[in-house]
């Protein structure tokens, strides 16, 4: 196995009793970890990618639900740092499918010939740094102990799945769904009495799809949600083309925007100087348009309460003109928080799925779901019954992965332990104490508020121009400082704080977890201003960290 790093194994005991040695680890085969294989590989190193599922794709191995499908317009949501990628491949429709998403990848990955370097059904169960070796310690439910000089964790903001641990879950007859480990040979509802619990993105694509086959089909609802119609159709085909001939530029210009997308660009005026009017007119534009750009209508929607109740006005007088029984319109408004604060959802007929006659809206905020029962459910004033329940409950978003592996860095510190208050990270790359361990989309970078190829490819890039960098330079290892890493974290939290977002229970507060740190996760500054920094922050010889 051919290493390009300085520091073999056999420097320690410890790392020399390990099976197997190379000089990355990657943890996770979705687009991150994918292409920093790819990446890594192009540096001559010897990498090696540990996946917990049989297949690549990540997300989009995983979240087979029906309906599923990016919200991400397709031409943007792919793999743009290899010109011909884009040219090569065709959608077919503006939002693609998860089966088409995950062929994609499957066909990046064969393109690029990375299956070899995956190890597949394997689970990371831990990583720990040995300071006298200067190498992480990787060890895996299957046995496997691995020794890598750097340790880079591809393992997802929205990859570890959770259902609220209802009481008597395991009493159910019937078959139960979690939308993200859904059976691969899919669920046939026809005829049978369904229950989903949640309304969030997962729920909001997949319910229209399973009314059309369920006898019927009961919504559990605790928060409403703001949701944007997709106006999803096939693709412009010439449009793909314009497209893929520059799309160096089309992602120069991604990169260096606040969202990493350039179909639908936020505008840079204010919803309060403009005439009612003209904002009605913008919002009818953005609604008419389709998708996310409906959060980026005016610049200060997530900034200005005043700006905010027009955007969610605006949406809940939509939701009213479309549901034709007042009642259940009312229950769909959300009323609690600010527009766009917890993720915008987009969506093809979810409103218009409750004007169906076999789809009945359950409140479970005014009376919640006490304990699922041999026969369904029950909340705290009536009893269902069903045939199967889908349980639409989202994820342990952001560090629900990274600390279900055991990592530990300097002095056996563990990183459950560092990050008990909420995680803390230096430009959501690295942790002080961690050293030569990358996060990929980490807690405090851009990462889910933006089109996640685009941080992802941001972040593969840097991490791989930093590698480069320490190998020329001959040094073993890279760290935050933790002055540098606090002032990061107190820059996040104060952009986070002069906005509406941390007003809602969202997951990016971690909300949706009971116990967890309520905090800010993702750096909400803008991709373009914090990729520009991360470039500085290179060029001066990697300041903040401590190089040694
Ligand atoms: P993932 O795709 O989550 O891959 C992480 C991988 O790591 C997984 O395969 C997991 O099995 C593996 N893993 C984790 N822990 C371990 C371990 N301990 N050992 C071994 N393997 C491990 N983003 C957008 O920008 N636009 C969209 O339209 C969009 N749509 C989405 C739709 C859904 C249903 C969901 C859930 C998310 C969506 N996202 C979207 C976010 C999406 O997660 C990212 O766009 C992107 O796919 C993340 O890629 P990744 O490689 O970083 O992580
Ligand atoms: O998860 P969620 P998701 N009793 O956390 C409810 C991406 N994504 O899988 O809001 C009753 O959003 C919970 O209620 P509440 C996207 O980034 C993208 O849908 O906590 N209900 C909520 O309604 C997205 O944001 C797409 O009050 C309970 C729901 O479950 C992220 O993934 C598609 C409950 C969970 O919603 C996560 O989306 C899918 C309880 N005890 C996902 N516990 C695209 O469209 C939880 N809930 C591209």
């Amino acid at each position: 196995m051919a290493t390009r790093t300085q520091h073999a194994p056999e420097q320690s005991a410890t790392a020399d009793a390990y099976d197997a040695a190379y000089d990355a680890i990657i943890v996770g085969a979705g687009f991150a970890g994918l292409y920093m294989l790819h990446r890594l590989r192009g540096l001559g190193l010897s990498a090696r990618v540990i996946e917990a599922a049989d297949g690549v794709g990540g997300t989009w191995y995983w979240n087979r639900y029906p309906g599923a499908r990016c919200d991400i317009e397709s031409l943007e949501y792919q793999y743009g740092f290899d010109d011909d990628l884009p040219r090569e491949w065709r959608w077919s429709e503006r939002y693609a499918s998860q089966p088409e998403i995950l062929r994609y990848i499957n066909h990046v990955a064969d393109r690029l010939d990375l299956r070899r370097d995956i190890q597949f059904e394997t689970r990371v169960t831990s990583a720990r740094f040995h300071e006298g070796a200067a190498r992480w310690l990787i060890e895996t439910d299957n046995g496997d102990r691995i020794s890598a000089a750097f340790c880079i964790m591809a393992t997802g903001c929205l990859s570890a799945p959770r259902h609220p641990g209802f009481k008597g879950l395991e009493s159910f007859e019937g078959d139960w769904y979690h939308t993200g480990y859904w059976p691969h040979e899919g669920v046939d509802f026809t005829g049978k009495r369904a229950g989903i619990i949640g309304t969030g993105s997962s729920a909001i694509q997949s319910i229209p799809h399973i009314a059309r086959q369920a006898a019927h089909l009961t919504v559990f609802q605790r928060t409403p949600n703001f949701s944007i119609p997709a106006h999803n159709g096939p693709i412009d085909h010439e449009a793909e083309r314009q497209m893929t001939e520059r799309y160096t530029e089309v992602r120069r210009r991604a990169r260096a925007s606040a969202a990493g997308v350039v179909s639908r660009a936020p505008s840079e005026r204010s919803a309060m100087q403009v005439t009612p009017e003209e904002r009605e007119a913008e919002f009818e534009a953005r609604w008419q348009y389709g998708g996310l750009g409906m959060g980026g209508a005016f610049i200060d929607i997530v900034i200005s309460p005043e700006a905010n109740q027009t955007a969610a006005d605006f949406v809940r007088g939509k939701i009213r003109s479309i549901l034709k029984d007042p009642v259940t319109a009312d229950l769909l408004c959300p009323k609690d928080y600010p527009f766009a604060t917890k993720r915008l959802c987009v969506d093809t007929e979810y409103f218009e799925t409750f004007n169906r006659n076999n789809v009945t809206l359950v409140d479970v905020r005014s009376a919640p779901i006490e304990e699922i029962t041999p026969k369904g459910l029950r909340t705290a004033d009536a009893e269902y019954e069903f045939d199967c329940l889908v349980f639409a409950t989202g994820f342990d978003a952001m560090t629900g992965a990274l600390l279900g592996i055991d990592v530990r860095g300097r002095g056996g510190q563990e990183l459950r332990d560092a990050w008990s208050a909420g995680p803390r990270t230096y430009l959501g790359l690295q942790v002080a104490g961690f050293p030569n361990l990358f996060t990929i989309t980490g807690p405090g970078s851009p990462s889910v508020l933006t089109n996640m190829i685009v941080s992802i490819e941001q972040h593969v890039d840097w991490i791989a121009a930093c590698i480069e960098y320490l190998l020329e330079h001959g040094i073993k290892t890279i760290e935050p400082t933790v002055e540098a890493q606090d002032a990061w974290v107190e820059h996040v939290n104060q952009v986070a704080s002069l906005t509406l977002f941390p007003q809602a229970n969202s997951w990016y507060m971690g909300a949706n977890i009971p116990g967890k740190p309520r905090v800010f996760m993702p750096y909400i500054g803008g991709l373009g201003a914090y990729a520009q920094k991360c470039d500085e922050i290179a060029a001066n010889g990697y300041e903040g960290f401590v190089l040694a």
